[in-house]
């Protein structure tokens, strides 16, 4: 089980959190995912790999980075 904390760029509102949190828990290997508005950020254990997280914060509309 790996920690992951990525640094999330465009979040503006709760409900952005909420999207994040939820396109990141719909990974395959995600245990937990905790995300924050202030600051952008967001927290993932699990077994799924950096790309998949990156990849689906940006298909929300987001950029993500280590
Ligand atoms: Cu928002």
């Amino acid at each position: 089980m790996n920690e992951i904390n990525l640094k999330v760029t465009g979040m503006t509102c709760g409900h952005c959190v909420s999207s994040v949190t939820k396109a990141l828990q719909a990974i395959s290997g995600v245990e937990q995912a905790e995300v924050t508005l202030k600051p952008g950020a967001a927290k993932v254990r699990g077994t799924a790999k950096l790309e998949d997280l990156v990849a689906a914060i940006e298909a929300e509309g987001y950029k993500a980075e280590v």
